[in-house]
């Protein structure tokens, strides 16, 4: 039995994955960090799995992680623990860096002490992109707009030098958008569907965005926790653009949501600017204000995930509305037991 060790277990791809690992027969160990309210919403179905287990550990503190490697003996890690919200990276700069680079590179360090020939994932985002060229593959140019993009780039880059110098398996996923029903609230997608979902159930509020412009490359995490997997199951470490290959504006999506309701949004701007959408009979339902405007943006995601195709086999199976129907299904279902 195959034993691998997932950091970011709460999280939605952590959850996945765990799923994913358990369902090919893996023995699995989610690290999760302690915090005054545990937070298992995501895997509280995994719980009760003879296989999983669950061990305290952060990924800012080396010695947790070198305590966890040398106990578990793992054939796999995947590292998927970070601050991973884009917004937050600028008032927190520090902490992203702390946790978002400076964890991986604890969990590089640690294995190099302990478990020197386990595989390891290491999750590295589009976000270290300009988001001006594109499609992006693996050889387009980085150049981060956020502290986070930074923060990715420098655990992507330690992931090589690791690579390089101590002959360690390293492959990290350069991972487009990916979401889910379980993707945090506070993410685009997630916060139109919930918003959507609640008006249509009577709320009454104004759903308010930042940058409706920006493209994005959306797939499901379902598909791309598999592709993960595949990439530790190569003879040779490498890295691996995941993506779709589509790419829609926030525009777009919003409006998708609200066509699923029948609702045809007209867009109009504001003397500010500032775009708002209103429904047939009026309504302001949707509008962009000041307050979630980053100071700086990826304009265009596109991802070319050829390579990762042609080589791993990887083949998703989520298409772009499938994901958005699974969405706004499974956060009508919630709403209604509620
Ligand atoms: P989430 O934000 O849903 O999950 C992040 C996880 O990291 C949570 O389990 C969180 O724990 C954990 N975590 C945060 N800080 C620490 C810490 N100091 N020590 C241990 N665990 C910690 O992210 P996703 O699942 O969406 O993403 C997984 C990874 O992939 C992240 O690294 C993200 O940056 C990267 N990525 C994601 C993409 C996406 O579109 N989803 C695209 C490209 C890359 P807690 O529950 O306690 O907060
Ligand atoms: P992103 O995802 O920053 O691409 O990072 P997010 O869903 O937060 O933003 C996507 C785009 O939507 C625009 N936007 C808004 N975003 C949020 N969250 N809230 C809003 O109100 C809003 N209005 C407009 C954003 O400006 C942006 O252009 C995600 C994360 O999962 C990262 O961890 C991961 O590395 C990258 O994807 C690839």
């Amino acid at each position: 039995m195959k034993k691998a060790i997932v950091s970011g277990v709460t999280g939605q791809d952590g959850s996945y994955l765990v799923e994913n690992l358990l369902n090919k027969g893996y023995e699995v160990c989610g690290i999760v960090r302690r915090v005054s309210t545990p937070n298992v919403t995501n895997i509280s179905h995994l719980l009760n799995e003879k296989h999983l287990k669950l061990v305290d550990g952060d990924i800012t503190d080396l010695s947790s992680l070198v305590r966890i490697f040398a106990d578990e003996e793992p054939d796999e890690i995947y590292n998927l623990a970070a601050q991973s919200f884009v917004a937050a990276s600028w008032n927190q700069p520090i902490l992203t860096c702390n946790t978002t680079g400076m964890g991986a590179l604890n969990v590089f360090e640690a294995a190099r002490q302990v478990c020197p020939s386990a595989k390891i994932y290491q999750a590295s985002s589009s976000e270290m992109f300009n988001g001006i060229e594109y499609p992006q593959t693996e050889s387009t140019k980085f150049r981060p707009r956020s502290p986070y993009g930074v923060a990715k780039l420098f655990a992507h880059e330690m992931a090589r030098i690791y690579r390089e110098s101590f002959d360690m398996f390293i492959a990290c996923g350069i991972l487009f958008n990916h979401e889910s029903p379980r993707r945090g609230i506070e993410f685009v997608t997630q916060k139109v569907v919930d918003s959507v979902v609640r008006q249509m159930c009577g709320e009454d509020f104004i759903l308010e965005l930042g940058n409706l412009e920006a493209k994005r490359d959306w797939s499901h995490a379902a598909d791309m926790v598999e592709g993960m997997w595949l990439m530790l199951q190569q003879d040779e470490p490498d890295d691996y653009i995941l993506s779709s290959g589509e790419t829609h504006s926030i525009f777009e999506f919003i409006n998708k949501i609200y066509r699923y309701f029948e609702i045809d949004l007209v867009w109009m701007t504001r003397t500010s600017g500032l775009p708002y959408g209103y429904d047939l009979e009026g309504k302001v339902l949707v509008q962009s204000v000041d307050k979630y405007y980053r100071p700086n943006e990826v304009s265009t995601l596109l991802g070319d995930s050829s390579r990762a195709r042609e080589e791993l086999h990887w083949s998703p199976k989520y298409t772009f509305d499938a994901l958005v129907i699974d969405m706004i299904e499974n956060k009508l279902s919630k709403y209604k037991e509620e």
